[in-house]
């Protein structure tokens, strides 16, 4: 399952994004460090669904189907906050970034508002600074990321300036598991034009841009601007946009009530809706009404909803550009060899062939790959086909079919 970071400075509201995004009881509080350590849960990615399209009642196995509505889940973990210095000690360290090694994406959580200092202490709305917030988190992962290289960046360089190795398999090595490969490594070397045979003459400038673009290649970003219900954060959102950030207005908090009142059937309302609708009036108090105005009034009638979808969808089919495809065992009848109508959906990088697909349902139906059926068209496929948003598609393997 793709896995994806929710980091930030203390008191910006990750874990309440979490707790919204999982429905996970987590400890959230008004003051920095509540989060000690990283929380794991998982959320949905929400797209269309095909068999709307297709005509067919679904009974998907890899992911769920509400209404039309395909969610797809991914991983997630809440970090604690970061500070500046973090990689020097400061704070809660920078050690739990080791569970993010393998995430596809960042997701940045920032106080929009600016209401809050930039050790996550509480001040007035508006004096904070939303930009500073996100520069410092990205700069003290650059540098954890740097400590990590420095470690071994001597008997590198020995091994490379000697001829025993070559720099760009060196570092795939130290940075394996990171999700950053061989191919990046020497795409980042080339761009920023380094000498991949004497690293000994890298400056230290060099070497820090260096991992600057890996790491922004490797873990692309997108700020959740947070705190949206405060009317601060529309200057902080254009400052951010200013600054040339991927920004999605967000309201975590009003995120969280709806989810939770969702859960106990007070409204109906999916997460990424532009609205709810209240099930049962008798059911509220007059508070937690007032709370559901408030939320509308402020959130939802302003933004067009609370953002939180929006975060993990564009993380995914607009940063990563991937394109959720759906494969089946049986073209005819779009089932596995259960029965089950549209079982799973898979979301591959946009470019993908069905040979990656069939390499990302199991190496072994990679490696036995004969062809591929497109299911709508009811066609075989060429080798060099690209998959494409929606697709659904039969493999042919050597001894099977999936
Ligand atoms: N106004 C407003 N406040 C919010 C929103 N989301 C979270 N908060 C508040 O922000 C404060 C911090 O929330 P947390 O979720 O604990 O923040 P965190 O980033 O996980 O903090 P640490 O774990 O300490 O790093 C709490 O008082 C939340 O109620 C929001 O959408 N709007
Ligand atoms: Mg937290």
């Amino acid at each position: 399952m793709e896995l994806a970071g929710i980091v930030g400075k203390p008191n910006v509201g990750k874990s309440t994004m979490f707790a919204a995004m999982t429905l996970a009881p987590v400890e959230i509080a008004s003051y920095p460090f509540t989060t000690i350590r990283p929380n794991r849960g998982i959320t949905y990615l929400r797209i269309n669904c095909v068999c709307r399209d297709l005509g067919v009642r679904d009974n998907p196995k890899n992911s769920r189907c509400v209404d039309g509505v395909r969610l797809i889940p991914i991983e997630i973990i809440d970090c604690p906050g970061i500070i500046r210095q973090a990689h020097e000690g400061r704070g809660l360290g920078l050690k739990f970034l080791d569970e993010i090694r393998q995430a596809s994406a960042l997701i940045i959580v920032v106080d929009a508002a600016g209401a809050t200092d930039p050790d996550g202490n509480q001040i007035k709305p508006g004096t904070g600074n939303p930009v500073e917030d996100a520069r410092l988190v990205e700069e003290e992962i650059d540098h954890w990321l740097c400590d990590l290289l420095i470690e071994d960046w001597k008997r590198i360089i020995r091994v490379v300036e000697s001829k025993v190795g070559r720099l760009e398999e060196e570092l795939a090595k130290k940075f394996s598991g990171l999700r950053i490969n061989e191919a990046l490594i020497q795409a980042v070397i080339q761009e920023l034009d380094l000498n991949p045979t004497r690293p000994s003459r890298w400056s230290t400038e060099g070497l820090f841009k260096f991992i600057r673009r890996l790491r922004e290649r490797s873990k692309p970003t997108i700020i959740a601007a947070n705190k949206i219900d405060l009317p601060e954060a529309e200057d902080g959102i254009k400052q951010l946009e200013k600054a040339g950030y991927r920004v999605v207005p967000v309201s975590a908090e009003a995120e969280r009530i709806l989810r939770l009142a969702a859960e106990k059937r007070i409204i109906r309302y999916l997460p990424g809706d532009p609205d709810f609708e209240i099930i049962d009036d008798s059911k509220l108090t007059s508070n937690q009404k007032k709370a559901l105005e408030l939320i509308r009034e402020k959130v939802l009638g302003r933004w067009k909803s609370t953002g939180v979808q929006e975060v993990i969808n564009k993380a995914y089919f607009e940063l990563l550009n991937y394109i959720p495809v759906y494969p089946v065992e049986n073209p005819e009848k779009l089932t596995d060899h259960d029965g089950n109508v549209l079982p799973d959906v898979y979301i591959l990088p946009n470019g993908s062939t069905p040979r990656d697909l069939a390499y990302a349902i199991h190496t072994d139906l990679g490696n036995t790959f004969l062809y591929a059926i497109d299911a709508r068209r009811k066609i075989r496929l060429g080798e060099d086909y690209r998959l494409k948003w929606g697709d659904v598609i039969s493999i042919v393997a050597a001894g099977k079919r999936a």
